[in-house]
């Protein structure tokens, strides 16, 4: 059942047999990418309403870069940017600096039209930093433990879907890693199948959650720290093998600088907070409440619609994500994912 698929075009709907995403040759899944040239990217609500946003995206003014083959432009208003025209495997280093601008000055960037191994995969996703496997161990890929396979495995031998992977990232905006020392620098997801409805993921700006905060509260959480865990107050942890739920909590500053942009955002996530350092459990609850209410900027928000192909890198230092968890779950919908981490930050926690 394996060998025959993994060559097929994907033009042929490939649907409820999953592995041979896990098990293809060396990892490698061949496609062909009749639909990458899909539609135009989705624009952001407040960007549909914005007369003329369209336009301005399009105008050359707001072509960020552009070779004759690669071609960098804005897809939402103040997050997302969208990348086509290149190979990420023999991309040069100088095209390369130009997109990780792009990804740093709009937290998300989208690049269109990759055919990739695994190898590949690793090889592009380490020049944004150290890929560190995912605490899921279930939901690795079995040989390449680094890669973090989403979508797959979603039915048990009974024909029973499994919630926990089918809803994977979808029960809340979210930023991943915080339960680390060293918290995730960046998610990548490279997309292997897309059902035909749904499944979109959505991303906001938490440098405008953090513009938004009134400033007697942005006084209030200067140097307020946060304790978080996996899974955090609710123990959420369905993902996790039994041996590997026992968490102590890791603090973050809530105003986190970034280093390499120098911008200020909320760093904050409901579902990992367990508590800030210092407060009563009545302030706790009142302050979660708060932060959560800014959490989401309309202006700062981005939707992605996936195509086959897609590689979308996001910033967990300044952005918060969801998956839209509302797919027909008799489509596949899988992607190969990476947790990366900040060389200067874990280089910096291995010194102390
Ligand atoms: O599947 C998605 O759209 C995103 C899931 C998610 O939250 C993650 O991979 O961190
Ligand atoms: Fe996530």
């Amino acid at each position: 059942m394996t060998e025959s698929v993994g060559n097929r075009p994907y033009a042929i709907p490939l649907r409820v047999c999953t592995d041979q995403y896990v098990n293809g040759e060396g990892g490698r899944y061949q496609a062909n990418f009749p639909e990458v040239v899909g539609p135009a990217p989705t624009m952001t609500r407040l960007a549909r309403q914005f007369d003329g946003f369209s336009r301005l995206a399009q105008h050359p003014r707001n072509q960020l870069e552009g070779t004759a083959m690669m071609n960098i432009r804005l897809v939402g208003e103040q997050i997302g940017v969208e990348v086509s025209g290149i190979d990420v495997k023999t991309m040069s280093d100088a095209d390369f600096a130009k997109i990780y601008q792009a990804w740093i000055d709009h937290n998300i960037l989208v690049v269109k039209g990759q055919d990739l191994t695994i190898p590949d995969f690793l090889v592009y996703s380490r020049r944004f930093g150290i890929v560190n496997p995912h605490p899921s161990k279930s939901t690795r890929h079995p040989d390449y433990p680094d890669i973090t396979m989403l979508g797959v495995g979603k039915f048990d031998s009974k024909g029973q879907l499994n919630e926990a992977i089918y809803r994977r990232g979808a029960e809340g905006w979210h930023t991943d890693g915080a339960y680390d020392e060293v918290p995730f620098k960046a998610t990548q997801l490279y997309a292997l199948a897309i059902p035909d409805t749904g499944g979109d993921t959505l991303f906001a700006s938490g440098y405008a959650a953090y513009e938004a905060l009134p400033q007697k509260l942005k006084e209030r959480l200067d140097g307020v720290i946060g304790g978080f865990t996996y899974g955090g107050r609710r123990k959420n942890q369905a993902l996790l093998n039994p041996e590997d739920r026992d968490w102590q909590p890791v603090f973050h500053p809530i105003v986190r600088t970034h280093r390499e942009s120098g911008r200020k955002s909320l760093y904050f996530d409901p579902g990992k907070i367990v508590y800030f350092q210092g407060m009563s459990d009545a302030e706790n609850e009142d302050l979660i409440k708060e932060l959560t209410g800014y959490m989401i900027q309309p202006a700062g928000e981005y939707r992605h619609k996936w195509a086959v192909g897609d590689i979308v890198i996001w910033d967990n230092r300044c952005s918060y994500h969801k998956a839209a968890g509302d797919y027909p779950p008799d489509q596949d919908r899988i992607h190969w994912r990476v947790s990366i981490k900040d060389w200067e930050e874990a280089g910096k926690m291995a010194a102390e």
